[in-house]
């Protein structure tokens, strides 16, 4: 096949990570991929790459063009359609010293492969129908997924959970569609009547599901990107040891002196499974110490950019005017409050707490007792507890783009069908729903698009 003239010529390129590591893959692809490896590969049993039947391997040896033995490899033949790419693949392990790896990629060079160029692998296997476009973006989320949710996620794309919801979302739409050019074709025959109840409630559908989707898309950006967070609350709350309880390890300066933490201290943690970015910051009180000022007001910076606060109150002291401005600026602000020092006698009157409407968590920073429900209250209060990846995740901006287009057509058909337009403008608007579904999935899809895509990924995958 022939595809943008790349397709045709063979490539490879360093699959495994561009980092030390036991094993490194080359990977080669494309039509003359056995015989470039037959000319760098010398397999210890005599019998040619050539000969090698789909998903066997063999051991031996690469050499350069000189004859220079580079190393020791186990070469593995993939056979079109039955590989990665869908075409003719040879897979060779080596050592993963990034030495060893760079000279045996200039050997399959210097043996005829083109280098891949990025997504290179994965844009051959979409265009040879091994994957739709979706399903590709999957695997480049799996590959720089960090986290569980993100993988899990990513994971589900790849079994193309996302594709089929797409699909049944389009299926329902294609039928209202259907339903109305049979009304537009035959309007005199035994069709029955357009029902306008059908198409409503297939439109409703068709919205709700898609809201979901774009729902989910932000919540998974959470996961993907992480979250700014800031630990603010007065002197000696006990912000810089919840830090350092989050973080694993001493990060901030932790004493019994209020005003000890004066600039601020970040760290990125994996907590609930989300990547926090969090910053731990100077207590907050009116001070004429100039240091703690600048600290303190570095601190409120923090908090007007936050994402989420963790606002801690220190359980052992009563409520105080610090306490409650705090509560104040956070009120628009997605904000766990946390009742510290738990293994104290509590003297702080939870009620103006409760009355924000945020949620309220009793926790010994020091301890780490009722860490697990911090846990919750996060994922909660970023959206983040009814991520089920099975449903189907929206991974890219692009995708995000033509779910969200989709939704504006149906609203359009909605508008046209409420406002008792003629049935043709209905139909226009869900064909143009349908057509943004189908350029998520690249079902039908422009070169730009798919460039778009495959420009994303790292060479090698
Ligand atoms: N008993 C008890 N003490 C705690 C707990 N958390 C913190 N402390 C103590 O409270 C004091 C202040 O803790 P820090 O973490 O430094 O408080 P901070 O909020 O960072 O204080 P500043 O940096 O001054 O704003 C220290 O003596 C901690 O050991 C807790 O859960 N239980
Ligand atoms: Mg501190």
């Amino acid at each position: 096949m022939l595809f943008g003239g790349t397709m045709a010529n063979t490539v490879c390129a360093i699959s495994t990570a561009n980092a030390p590591g036991g094993i490194g893959v080359i990977r080669i692809s494309g039509p003359e991929a056995v015989s470039v490896a037959d000319r760098v590969f010398e397999p210890i049993s005599g019998e040619s790459l050539s000969e090698a039947a789909g998903y066997t391997c063999r051991f031996g040896h690469v050499y350069d063009k000189a004859g220079a033995r580079l190393d020791q490899c186990i070469a593995t033949v993939f056979r079109a359609p039955k590989s990665f790419t869908g075409e003719d693949a040879v897979e060779l392990s080596c050592h993963g010293g990034l030495y060893v790896l760079q000279t045996v990629l200039a050997a399959v060079l210097a043996a005829g492969a083109a280098p891949a160029g990025p997504g290179e692998f994965t844009r051959r296997a979409f265009l040879n129908g091994k994957m739709d476009l979706a399903e590709a973006e999957s695997v480049m989320e799996l590959v720089s997924a960090s986290g569980r949710e993100a993988a899990n996620a990513a994971r589900a794309g790849q079994d193309g959970a996302l594709s089929r919801r797409i699909a049944e979302i389009r299926a329902q739409l294609t039928d209202c569609c259907a339903h109305l050019a049979a009304w537009a074709d035959y309007p005199d025959d035994d069709v029955p009547q357009v029902d306008a109840d059908f198409l409503q409630t297939r439109i409703t559908e068709g919205k709700r599901a898609l809201a979901a989707l774009l729902r989910n898309f932000s919540v998974g950006k959470i996961y993907r990107e992480g979250v700014r967070t800031v630990i603010a609350g007065r002197p000696n709350a006990g912000k810089s040891t919840l830090m350092n309880l989050l973080a694993g390890e001493d990060r901030s300066i932790v004493t019994e002196i209020p005003g000890t933490t004066r600039d601020v201290v970040e760290e990125t943690v994996r907590f609930a499974d989300i990547p926090l970015r969090l910053a731990d910051t100077a207590g907050l009180r009116e001070t004429d110490d100039a240091v703690e000022r600048v600290g303190v007001a570095a601190a409120k910076r923090r908090i007007e950019a936050a994402q989420l606060v963790l606002a801690v109150f220190d359980g052992a002291q009563p409520l105080g005017p610090d306490d409650l401005r705090l509560l104040r600026e956070i009120a628009e602000t997605p904000a766990v409050l946390i009742v510290n020092k738990n293994d104290l006698p509590e003297a702080l009157d939870p009620a103006p707490l409760y009355d924000s409407g945020k949620p309220v968590v009793s926790l010994s920073a020091s301890s780490g007792a009722g860490l697990d429900a911090l846990e919750r209250a996060v994922k909660d209060v970023l959206g983040a507890s009814h991520l089920d990846p099975a449903a189907g995740v929206l991974y890219t901006e692009r995708q995000r783009r033509d779910a969200e287009a989709a939704l504006a057509f149906l609203e359009e058909a909605e508008a046209a069908l409420c406002a008792g337009l003629t049935l043709d403008a209905v139909t226009v608007s869900l064909e143009a729903a349908v057509s943004s579904l189908l350029e998520l999935t690249g079902e039908r899809v422009t070169d730009a698009v798919v460039d778009e895509v495959f420009s994303k990924f790292c060479v090698g995958k």
